[in-house]
């Protein structure tokens, strides 16, 4: 193949583009969309205000999923051994399970309920006389036929409406068998404005009915939690083959390829490290305060960014023989990555990208473009909170509205017998004079270029807009934007679901993703492509308001 090093003559100007995604937009929607469209400005330590996590204008398609979607799926759907019910009809507990690519590892004696869809299948009787009855049915059968350690509900949107107090029934159960642990989450779909404040909801409870249930010690050196990794496609398992080979000891992942008894031990460890900042830094907050064991954030996606971690990590430990061998890990994991690399970067140097995904891949994956000598020109969340964005300096800023004062905050206070500083004041004082950073998140936007659109809830007519008039190279983003995205003739590459592919974190990850990415920006396929209606234009036709 013919390298491709000479840059692409597309041009445009920012403004211009963000002016064109609103022009169709009525008055009132487009001044609220241009508040959620902001030119980046990558200015020194002010970063410009993006509006964010609100409601999503009825009408527009959007890319983001439900409550109910963020506490079932996206927290506890990683969890092999807890048999999960949904509380409601058929179609939510269907359509939420096993969408995910998010893989586990039972051994040959673990127990593993994820191939399992269980629902109380509520119908209209359910619904007009209440549901408790079959709920409480739906959880002894799981209970007999199954003898899990523990049974969790989630609600979906009827339960709400109608009333059901699913958590009496939880209790109830729990205290009956005696040797499960049954409790229940308030996730119906329409709690919040997206799937974030269902990780919300879900992490509560998780840190409220099982985070420190299991005070027995912890074989191993160096204890730290993985928070805010999911395991798609392995990526967990990658990590966790480099953690294992620093010989630095993973207590429990929150959630990818993880049990009940990973987060009962989680309290245990003495570091917590934060991938996605987006679903789970409030646990890390949590866990702080209740045990006092402090957080830095981390990113295994990009071969950098491994090694920076896994660098950052030892600092902490401050271990010589630790930091010795993360350098030696290092050093032997490196020459493979960079020699794929080398190959593939005259291939895809000066090529452009675009990635829109969820609350935090649309900033960890431009490390792995960064590395293939590739821009990325446009880039946004789903459903990311402005910390995001913006870095976590803007919390105390962030104002409470009627959809997030639904989501509750947990009033936690340090543990009376439990509560153990993992370093002493001077020690952790040390650490941040030599510019360690505890507790920290700057967000995307201080790592993208000037210029470059960030754009918070993109939705299906902006997306396709943006890919007309900025021609990306590769376009990321889910599911539901693949093939539209690929019949405007540009490489598509689900970063949700990574197609069918992956790892792409840690170091053998990053390799396969430089591959992935070669071989999508590199074939013209797409480009011969031409749709139905771009040969043969049949309908037309304007807005009332144009
Ligand atoms: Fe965190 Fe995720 Fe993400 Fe997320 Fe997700 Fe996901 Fe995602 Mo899909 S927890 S915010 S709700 S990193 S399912 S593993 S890929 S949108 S960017």
């Amino acid at each position: 193949m013919a390298t491709t090093t000479k840059k692409k003559l597309v041009q445009w100007d920012p403004a211009d583009v963000k002016a064109q995604l609103l022009e169709k937009y009525p008055p009132k929607v487009a001044r609220k969309r241009a508040k959620q469209i902001m030119i980046n400005e990558a200015l020194e330590n002010d970063t410009p205000e993006i509006s964010a996590n609100i409601r999503t204008t009825p009408g527009i398609i959007t890319m983001r999923g439900c409550t109910y979607a963020g506490c079932k799926g996206v927290i506890m759907g990683p969890t092999r051994d807890i048999v999960n019910i949904t509380h409601g009809p058929i179609g939510c507990g269907f359509y939420s399970w096993l969408t995910r690519r998010n893989q586990t590892d039972a051994g040959p004696e673990g127990e593993n309920y994820m191939p399992y869809c269980f629902s109380t299948d509520m119908q209209d009787s359910d619904i007009i006389f209440g549901g408790e009855k079959k709920l409480e049915k739906a959880i002894q059968e799981a209970y007999d036929l199954f003898h899990p350690r523990s049974i969790a509900v989630f609600a979906t949107c009827p339960v709400g409406l109608i009333g059901d107090d699913i958590h009496t029934v939880t209790r109830r159960m729990k205290e009956k068998f005696g040797d499960c642990n049954v409790y229940a989450f308030s996730c119906e779909g329409y709690k919040g404005v997206s799937q974030s404040a269902g990780h919300h909801i879900a992490n509560n409870q998780v840190f409220r009915h099982i985070v420190g249930e299991n005070d027995a010690e912890k074989p191993g050196e160096f204890k730290i939690n993985l928070l805010g990794e999911y395991n798609i496609g392995g990526d967990g398992f990658e990590i966790d083959r480099i953690l294992k080979k620093c010989g630095i000891t993973n207590i429990a992942t929150f959630s990818g390829n993880s049990s009940y008894d990973q987060f009962a031990s989680a309290h245990k460890a003495d570091l917590n490290t934060v991938m996605c900042h987006r679903s789970i830094n409030y646990v890390a907050d949590m866990m702080e305060t209740k045990f006092g064991i402090p957080w830095i954030k981390v990113n295994f996606v990009g071969a950098n960014a491994t090694a920076k971690s896994l660098r950052k990590i030892a600092e902490y430990f401050g271990d010589q023989e630790l930091i010795a061998r993360v350098e030696a890990v290092i050093a032997e994991e490196m020459p493979l990555v960079e020699e794929a690399r080398k190959e593939i970067l005259p291939r895809t140097m000066n090529k452009t990208a675009m990635i829109f995904v969820g609350g935090s891949r649309a900033h960890h994956y431009q490390e792995l473009f960064t590395e293939l000598g590739m821009k990325t020109i446009s880039a946004g969340y789903e459903f990311a909170h402005r910390d995001d964005y913006e870095g976590r300096q803007v919390i105390p800023e962030l104002t409470v509205d009627a959809d997030s004062r639904n989501i509750e905050e947990l009033e936690v206070e340090a543990d009376a017998a439990r509560y153990k500083p993992r370093k002493t004041a001077k020690e952790m004082k040390k650490l941040e004079e030599a510019g360690y950073q505890f507790k920290d998140y700057a967000g995307l936007i201080p790592d993208m270029d000037k210029g470059t659109l960030v754009i918070d809830d993109l939705n299906q007519y902006e997306a396709e807009k943006l890919v007309e008039l900025m021609k990306p190279d590769i376009f990321c983003a889910g599911i539901k934007e693949k093939f539209s995205v690929q019949k405007l003739g540009v490489p598509m590459k689900q970063l949700h679901s990574y197609d069918s592919g992956g790892p792409y974190a840690g170091f053998k990850g990053a390799i396969n993703f430089y591959q992935e990415i070669d071989r999508l920006v590199n074939s013209r396929v797409w480009s011969y492509m031409k749709a139905p209606w771009q040969e043969n234009p049949q309908l037309s036709a304007t807005f009332v308001w144009e």
